[in-house]
């Protein structure tokens, strides 16, 4: 540029008669000088105005080329920013939106848990509520049941009955033969007393008088069996019974000795006794 330009040094002014004017040129500078010897130049002169005008100009143009470089640069360093930015903003979408679907995936599987979960305890309290309605049900057949069995056990206590461990028992008052005593039983929808704990025994005992129980011999001589059939295993023989054979004929068992816990005696069915019922509450 130092080339181009043209420098002018006004030495002394430009209205003064005495003023110098150097031209210089880089480093082969050409200097013109207003000496005394070389002729003035006017500074109003056209040929000075001229040449301001030139320099001025160009100094604009300069000026305007540089502004556009400075805006084209600015323009491009936009452009590059916008488009880095555009990258950035695009990559951060595509990160936002893979974050976002594995969120959704992962609130539809809790979902679909969840869904799966709520149908089981559906399912569960629907069970349930059956369950709890069934069991209302029993309670209120049991319930009744139980009332129904406490109206029919007033009424049986009416006739003589007695209630003990799961049964009632019927005492009579009056003596006959082991298959009249029995017979009465089975009409009263019992039968003869059926011996099957130490507690019975002794509650048995406690009427104190001479019983027919529900124990024969009759159907095979010895072999004793109670009135349902079963054979007999627990036994309160008296000492020395039964001694029904081979001297007497004595196939039916009856309380005797009802002080002691060995109470029991075979002896003639003919015989009359009181004897005792039972009625089995729950078969
Ligand atoms: O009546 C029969 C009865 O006779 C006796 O008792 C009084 C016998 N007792 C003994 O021999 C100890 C019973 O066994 C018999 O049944
Ligand atoms: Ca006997």
């Amino acid at each position: 540029m130092d080339q181009l330009l043209d420098v002018y040094v006004n030495v002394e002014g430009p209205s003064g008669h005495n003023s110098k004017w150097k031209r210089k040129r880089g480093s082969s500078d050409t200097i013109y000088e207003n000496e005394d010897k070389v002729h003035a130049v006017e500074p109003n002169s056209p040929a000075v105005r001229g040449a301001g005008n030139v320099k001025s100009c160009r100094a604009v143009a300069v000026c305007l080329a540089l502004l556009c470089l400075l805006l084209l640069a600015g323009l491009i360093t936009l452009v590059f920013l916008f488009i880095q930015a555009k990258s950035e903003w695009k990559m951060e979408m595509v990160k936002l939106h893979n974050n976002l679907t594995s969120e959704r995936n992962k609130l539809q599987m809790s979902y679909m848990n969840l869904s799966e979960e709520r149908e089981q305890l559906q399912m569960s309290f629907s069970n349930l509520s059956e369950e709890q309605d069934q069991l209302q049900k029993r309670f209120e057949d049991i319930t009744n049941e139980r009332n129904e069995l406490e109206k029919r056990l007033l009424a049986l206590r009416s006739y003589g009955w007695i209630y003990f461990s799961s049964s009632l028992y019927y005492i009579s008052s009056s003596k006959k033969s082991w298959q009249q005593s029995r017979a009465d039983c089975l009409q009263k929808g019992a039968d003869l007393v059926i011996i099957n704990s130490h507690e019975e025994q002794e509650f048995i005992q406690t009427f104190k008088k001479l019983i027919w129980i529900g124990l024969t011999d009759m159907e095979s001589e010895g072999k004793w069996k109670w009135v349902d059939g079963t054979p007999l295993t627990t036994s309160y023989w008296d000492r020395n019974e039964p001694n029904g054979v081979p001297d007497r004929d004595e196939d039916c068992a009856e309380i005797k000795k009802y002080d002691s816990e060995q109470s029991w005696n075979d002896e003639s069915c003919g015989l009359e006794r009181f004897w005792i019922c039972e009625k089995l509450l729950f078969q």
